[in-house]
């Protein structure tokens, strides 16, 4: 549904530069952009024009740029008006264009409407928001796949996969009598696992794409004096944790934003983990815990000149499986050929030994996909849809084997189609959208 009222904002950031940028965007933009500039505007040109208030004084002079609908980002008459970069006089202009009958856009309103008409699906909007906010170049580059469309072409094609599906198992409903043989002889069974790998191979790459917007999250974990913040300042650069040889050094925790490869990296060294009667070694711990379980990546460190004692070993077996690495540590300690565990990853922090081989096993795949242009920007909540509609599918799946109810199967891909349109927005809840939008930028 087309908009009435007519948006504005100051598209560029606070402060002061040589050029600011205001932006109207609305059915009235244009008849509001002559006003201001009290001459007509012609589309598809740059024109220069003085831009006055309500009493005929000019505030500032610039250049005017009129995209007619549906041609703009907007999908709406749009009016750019770009001045000098003050923000004083960014504000005057901005208020006479509120006289003007304008009215402040919300933050992510621009991208909001673009995406209400259909000029961009909600994954681009997502990644426009992303691409500004980028923190590496890595990630700049993924949300730019993701805003030129690849991820979003990715899910229409698994949305495809699920409506075939659909129509084939739907069809088989209407001639109830037949429904059984119908479906027991078709490769229903067959089709339901391809589209499981499908939807697993783009939960992959969005997996990936989201530690591009988030980061990941390394704990550094291990028993006192393992050398954990050792390697935080190694991989930070410069002094940010106190190392000294006290076993219980470190209590609270501690983290650093580091970026590697090109992937954002939020590194936490913890307190060393043993039992102490002391209660606020006690607390240091209880946190460490807690950072070891919000991590993405777990890096266990030995020393290995001690080499893993059953401490280690008790230690060891409380932590998460998943993403945990062990890491050998003060491998300039070990007498030249000694080593504990032959594949194992042995590092230094004084000779830098083994940090390249400990930073591609935390960066992983992720650098990977960037290095073959494979990597696009997602966020959680894709993630997290995916996951919804991997496990449809697959409950899909078990069904069909263990009961070969088209209905029952029909509910579940039904299911599954909703969860993946709502990635692109197809099907979306206001509230989702209110809440996605308004972590946007004013005057985006
Ligand atoms: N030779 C050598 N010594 C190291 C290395 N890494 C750490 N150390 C020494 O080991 C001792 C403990 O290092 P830390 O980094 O404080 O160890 P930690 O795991 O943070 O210890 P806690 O905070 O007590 O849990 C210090 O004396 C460091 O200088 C290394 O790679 N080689
Ligand atoms: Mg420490």
């Amino acid at each position: 549904m087309p908009a009435h009222d007519t948006i504005a904002a100051i598209a560029t950031p606070p402060g002061t530069g040589g050029i600011g940028i205001l932006r109207l965007s609305g059915p009235r933009a244009l008849a509001i952009g002559e006003a201001i500039s009290a001459s007509k505007i012609a589309p598809g040109k740059i024109e220069f024009r003085r831009f006055f208030d309500a009493d005929g004084v000019v505030i500032d002079h610039g250049l005017c740029l009129y995209f007619r609908q549906p041609h703009s980002f907007s999908g709406e008459d749009s009016v750019e008006l770009q001045a000098h970069g003050g923000p004083i006089v960014l504000d005057m202009l901005l208020q006479r264009l509120c006289e003007l009958g304008a009215r402040l856009a919300r933050a992510g309103e621009f991208s909001e409407r673009a995406f209400l008409n259909g000029k961009i699906d909600l994954t681009q909007a997502e990644a426009i928001a992303d691409l500004i906010e980028s923190g590496s170049r890595a990630a700049t580059r993924a949300a730019m796949r993701s805003l030129e469309g690849r991820f979003s072409r990715q899910v229409n094609a698994l949305v495809d996969e699920v409506i075939d599906l659909r129509v084939y198992v739907e069809a088989a409903l209407d001639f109830a009598e037949e429904e059984i043989d119908f479906l027991q002889n078709s490769d229903i069974s067959q089709r339901l696992i391809g589209c499981t790998l499908h939807l697993q191979e783009l939960l992959d790459q969005a997996e990936h794409g989201r530690t591009l917007q988030e980061g990941l999250t390394v704990a550094l974990a291990g028993l006192p004096n393992a050398g954990k913040s050792s390697l935080l300042n190694y991989l930070a650069g410069y002094e940010a944790a106190i190392v000294t040889e006290i076993e219980g050094t470190t209590r609270d925790v501690l983290h650093e934003h580091i970026s590697l490869k090109g992937i954002p990296l939020k590194v936490k060294d913890t307190a060393g983990l043993r039992e102490s009667d002391n209660p606020v070694e006690q607390e240091g711990i209880r946190r460490a815990w807690d950072a070891i379980a919000g991590a993405d990546v777990v890096l266990y460190l030995v020393d290995a000149k001690k080499g893993m004692t059953a401490a280690d070993g008790q230690v060891i077996e409380q932590l998460p499986d998943a993403n945990l690495q062990r890491v050998f540590s003060k491998s300039d300690l070990l007498a030249p050929g000694q080593s504990c565990e032959a594949e194992a990853l042995y590092i230094s922090t004084v000779s830098g030994d083994g940090m390249e081989s400990l930073i591609a096993r935390i960066t992983g795949h992720t650098s990977d996909y960037n290095q073959d242009n494979q990597a696009f920007m997602a966020r959680r909540r894709h993630v997290d849809a995916l996951l919804r509609a991997r496990d449809c599918i697959q409950q899909a799946t078990d069904t069909f084997s263990s009961t070969r109810s088209g209905e029952l199967v029909a509910e579940d891909l039904r299911d599954a189609q909703r969860y993946l349109n709502e990635i692109t927005g197809e099907f979306t809840s206001d509230d989702l959208l209110g809440k996605i939008f308004s972590s946007f930028c004013i005057g985006k």
